[in-house]
């Protein structure tokens, strides 16, 4: 989680009007940009894995082909996901979240029913585990300037070495940093 974009905001509108363009159009021509937080039900590491990831990457793919927005940056952590996107004139944010969530638990619930069959545990048992797999809520701040568009970016690809997974960036690849590092990446970003 970052923290509260224009924190200065709450202080008085005129504030707002000072600096702040109305939308991001000026900056990337396509409406405001929203930096996206959400977690793993009761914040657990169901990303913990590099298969679970790598899934979580294929699937935030798919579904920005399906919606056609503008993926300028993220990074899938062990407990949680972040995403900064552009909105889309067929597409809510809320709903590119929901898709997402929906498409990936789906497939992890398939994955774990499959590996509980050969282990023959109980169904029983791993459908009580995986009936939760996202928390509801979702956080949502609206990016409207290059320099917040900076910190969201460098807060994402710092995230796995503050979390003391890696020690450098590079070494954590479900994020856009090797995008705008080398070009190269799991996915193409819209940099903006
Ligand atoms: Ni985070």
């Amino acid at each position: 989680m970052g923290g509260l974009p224009f924190a200065g905001y709450a202080k008085g509108g005129l504030f707002r009007f000072a600096f702040m363009p109305k939308n991001l159009r000026r900056v990337t021509g396509r409406g405001d940009l929203h930096f996206i937080t959400f977690c793993c039900y009761q914040r657990r590491a169901l990303l913990g894995t590099v298969r679970a990831r790598n899934l979580a990457v294929q699937i935030l793919g798919q579904v920005r082909a399906r919606y056609g927005f503008a993926l300028v940056g993220y990074v899938i952590m062990p407990e949680h996901v972040h995403l900064l996107i552009g909105e889309s004139e067929t597409v809510s944010p809320a709903k590119v979240v929901q898709v997402f969530k929906q498409r990936l638990s789906r497939r992890m619930r398939a994955r774990k029913r499959a590996e509980a069959k050969q282990l023959r545990l109980r169904f029983s048992e791993g459908e009580a585990e995986l009936r939760r797999f996202w928390q509801r809520r979702y956080y949502d701040f609206n990016v409207y300037t290059r320099a917040k568009l900076r910190e969201k970016l460098d807060y994402m690809h710092a995230n796995p070495v503050k979390e003391k997974l890696v020690a450098h960036p590079r070494e954590w690849p479900w994020s856009s940093w090797s995008y705008y590092a080398t070009g190269e990446g799991l996915l193409k970003m819209e940099a903006v």
